[in-house]
This record gives structure tokens, sequence and C-alpha cells, in this order.
């Protein structure tokens, strides 16, 4: 059996980790643009820390290479044309919330953000890509947590409200797949990009009048949230019948493996999901805010404000499909703490599986746990499941003759593919698959330039420097014979293994 015959091969970014300019034609400040990177031009923050941090302000001498990204903004076209290269029949980016709403609580849309994106739109159509679009991929307008408090304040989806009909009014009949928050269900974990919601320990200045921030914040964020998505898949259907509308999750930890058979572990690894992504997909897909998200409220004082009309609105307004980043799995023992990054959640190390990225960064590879993924999924909601983020950051540096042999990544992408393959055996419907950071780009978590996960080589470094040019690794003709093929190429190699 082959890949479904329209299925969605391509790559997919941010904008906030590849365009720079930001603060170009009237963009503002987005949450992630104060986070500042890691550098070897800035000894005081280590090789090895795996997260980045943030302050309210800038800090002089410190990396934002976010700030300049790889110049996409003025690059797009010749870098759209290098995906196309590959067969590309789509593209993911985000539009930056900024450019269209700067402070985020304007009435009026800021006509040359707009003006940006309908001619990135036009050349992924003329192309041939289908544009995929995040609508917020971490880029709350940096003034709606300063002035609002973020997410926890209502008045967002009111602003969110303004931001979604005006691409909705804009990109009708252009463009047809639409993501809400990009890993929404990173709420609790890392509720700062998630949801522009500081919390207690977060570093800030004392003056803020925000004040500290509370388990309520959180919750009431992410109801907030909840309800946003509900009118944005209710905006949609009213404005464009062609469009569709899915949300955005971090994955990974749907491969949260009990560490053993003690029933403490498979309930606390069933916990792990829940509160790391059930929580979030539930009333996105089925509409119900689940008992056990209830029953915290209930127990640790923190039910979130709430109408009917809300409720009803997420009851009624659930997502087309779900959309979804993986990157490796996890394991869940009692009295072991399971933290997080970019890539999903940390636990104990799984003795079964082999291989990892790179140092400093180590994640684990499981291509069998995507498997696991979309099943478990798909069993829970019977929604069509886009795969909009896999890949692998590499240390990579060119040969003298210019070349770069990734082997490496394509051994990663293949094993994934083969996996993908066996739950659409499985009966999934995948729409898709996107390789996330087609062209090497800032990264997320640790805001450098060394962790690339390109097919396409970008000469910039962590120290800023670098010419921006753009360089073909090998990997590229392997991932465009894939998508040639539709994956047959593949499916015969694994039968002959
Ligand atoms: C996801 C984010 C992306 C991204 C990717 C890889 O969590 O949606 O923005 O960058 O992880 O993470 P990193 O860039 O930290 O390697």
């Amino acid at each position: 059996m082959s890949f479904p015959k329209n299925f969605l091969w391509g790559g997919a970014v941010a904008a906030n980790q590849c365009e720079g300019e930001w603060l170009t034609d009237g963009k503002q400040p987005n949450v992630t643009d104060v986070m500042i990177g890691i550098g070897s031009k800035y000894p005081d923050i280590k090789w090895n820390e795996k997260t980045r941090k943030y302050e309210m302000a800038l800090q002089e001498g410190k990396a934002y290479l976010s700030h300049d990204g790889i110049d996409f903004y003025h690059r797009y076209k010749d870098d759209l044309k290098l995906m196309k290269g590959m067969g590309f029949n789509c593209f993911r980016t985000s539009i930056a919330w900024g450019r269209i709403f700067p402070n985020g609580d304007e009435i009026e849309p800021n006509e040359a953000g707009l003006k940006f994106y309908d001619d990135m739109i036009d050349t992924m159509l003329e192309l041939g890509m289908e544009p995929v679009i995040t609508m917020s991929h971490y880029e709350t307008p940096l003034h709606l947590l300063t002035e609002y408090g973020g997410w926890s304040n209502p008045k967002l989806i009111e602003f969110w409200k303004r931001y979604a009909r005006t691409l909705f009014e804009r990109y009708k009949g252009k463009v047809k797949y639409w993501l809400t928050f990009n890993e929404v269900n990173n709420l609790l974990k890392n509720p700062f990009v998630a949801g522009s919601i500081l919390t207690i320990d977060d570093p800030k200045d004392p003056s803020d009048p925000i004040g500290s921030t509370t388990e309520k914040d959180k919750w009431q964020g992410y109801y907030n949230l909840l309800v946003a998505n509900a009118e944005t898949v209710k905006l949609a259907r009213s404005i464009d019948k062609d469009a569709k509308v899915g949300s955005m999750m971090t994955a990974s930890s749907v491969a949260t493996y009990p560490y053993n058979c003690d029933p403490d572990n498979v309930m606390g690894a069933l916990t792990a999901q829940r509160f790391a992504n059930f929580y979030f997909t539930d009333p996105n897909c089925l509409g119900i805010i689940p008992g056990y998200v209830k029953r915290v409220w209930k127990e640790h004082d923190c039910e979130p404000e709430m109408s009917a009309e809300g409720l009803q609105l997420i009851k009624d307004y659930t997502v087309d499909f779900l959309s979804f980043s993986y990157y490796r799995s996890s394991t869940f023992e009692k009295g072991v703490t399971n933290s997080s990054d970019t890539g999903g959640l940390i636990g104990k190390e799984n003795p079964y599986l082999t291989g990892c990225s790179p140092e400093p960064w180590c994640w684990p590879i499981d291509p069998k746990g995507i498997r696991y993924v979309l099943n478990t999924y798909y069993d829970r909601y019977h929604l069509p499941l886009f795969i909009v983020e896999n890949g692998i950051g590499l240390d990579e540096n060119l040969n003298e003759d210019g070349t770069i042999e990734d082997d490496f990544r394509m051994e990663y992408v293949e094993d994934h593919l083969k996996y993908i393959h066996e739950a659409i055996l499985d009966g999934v419907d995948v729409m898709g698959y996107l390789y996330w950071g087609p062209i090497d780009i800032v990264s997320a978590g640790t805001g450098e330039m060394r962790k690339r996960y390109g097919f396409v080589y970008v000469d910039r470094f962590n120290d800023g420097s670098g010419t921006l040019e753009r360089k073909i690794k090998q990997s590229y003709y392997k991932y465009k014979e894939i998508i040639e093929t539709n994956g047959e190429n593949l499916i015969s190699k694994w039968a002959s293994e």
C-alpha cells in the first residue's frame, strides 16, 4: 500500500526563526523577540544550556540571532524556489501576528505587514505549493503581555478574533490550511511562549504591574485559548467555506511510555500524556473539557472564570484536523520529574533506544514512537492527522569542496516515514508530512544557528557572522526523490529488507 495520492509533502518554518527584520514596516516585538539566544560570542551563556532565557527588556551584549534570522524577509522568493526544487507541494510558515497588529490591540491592521504576506503567499501559489499557515507560532505581541497579562486576560480573545478575521478575509481562496496556536499544549510547561503568561519565578522587573502569576492564571489562559480556538473555527467557516482549521500540538509527549509495568508508572504515564496533551486535544477535537482537568481545578482551587456561551462555542466548533510535531519519546517513572524542552518531555533514559541527536542536544531517536502517536490520536479522535514538524538538528560544517553529507539526517527521516507508513497501513488518516526546518534557521529552544535542521545550509553562525549564502546538502536530493516517487522508493526498499 502506498502513501495516499494527495499526500502533502513539504517542510515547515516559523516567521520568528527565519524572517529577521523584527522591527521593520511597523512590526513591534513579540514574546520570542525578547528571548536571549546561545552564542559563542556570549561566554556567560553555556553551550550545554538547553533552554533559552528571557528578560522583559533587551539585554546589551546578549545574542538575539532571531532578530535577523536567515533574512527570509528579503530572500523568501529564492528560498521558496529551493523548496520547490525538492518537489514540495506545500510549505508551512507562520504569519507574525505583530506584523499585522503590531501591538495586538489596534483596531486597524498594518497594511505593510499584510502586503508582505500577500506576496509571500502568492509566491507559494505560483510555485504550486499549498500554503499551510500557523496563525501564531509563539508570536503573541509583547504588548499584550506587558499591558494585559497575556492569554489569562479574556480581552485577548477579542484581539485575536480581529486578527483571525483579517487573515481569513484577506487570504480567502488562497490559504486552505490554517493552524491556530503552535504547540499550544506547552501552556502548562512553558506558559511564556505558549500563552505569553509569566510564572512566579520568571525574571521580571519588580515594578511590573502584572504581578505574580498563579495556577489560576494559567488555567484562565487555557480556557481563553480554547475559546479563541473555537472562535477561529467559527470565523473560518463563516468567511471561507474551503478553509480548514487545525490545532497544533507538540505530540512527542503522547509517546510517554511507562518505564515498566508498575501500575503507578502506567497511570503516571497516562497522567503525563493527559496534562501534556489530551487536556488540549480533547476540547479542541471533542468539544469537552475533561474530568481530570476539572478535578485539578477543584482540588487546587484554580477554576477559571467561564461562561455558558464560551463552553458552548468550545463544544460546537471543534477543529477540522489535528496537526502536530513529533521529535522523540520519553518515559515515566514515579519519583522522576519529567522536565521538558522544545523536543518534548524528558524523563528517565529509555534503555531500548540506542540513537540520539549529537551533543549538547542529545534528543533520543524513536521512529516507532510516531506510529504510536498517530494511532493514539486517531483511535481517540478519528480526525485527519497532519505531521507538521519532524526533523533532526545537527552541528554541520561545509566540507572543503563546499558539500555537506548528511546521511544521518536522511536515516532519521526515512525511519520516521517507515513508521508513518505503518500507521497508514493501520488505517490512520495521515494528511501529510512536513519536515521541520528544511532550510537552516534559528533554533527555537536555544536561539542558536549551530543546531541545523536544513536540507539547505545557510552560512550564518552563532556569533552572528556569515554571508547568508545558501548551499544544498546531500539530503536535498534524497528528500526530492522520496517526494517525486510519493514514497514508493522507500516502500520498495523496505520490502527488500
Ligand atoms: C518545536 C517548535 C519549533 C522548533 C522545533 C525544534 O517545538 O515548534 O519552532 O524550532 O521545536 O526545536 P529547536 O529549534 O529548539 O531545535
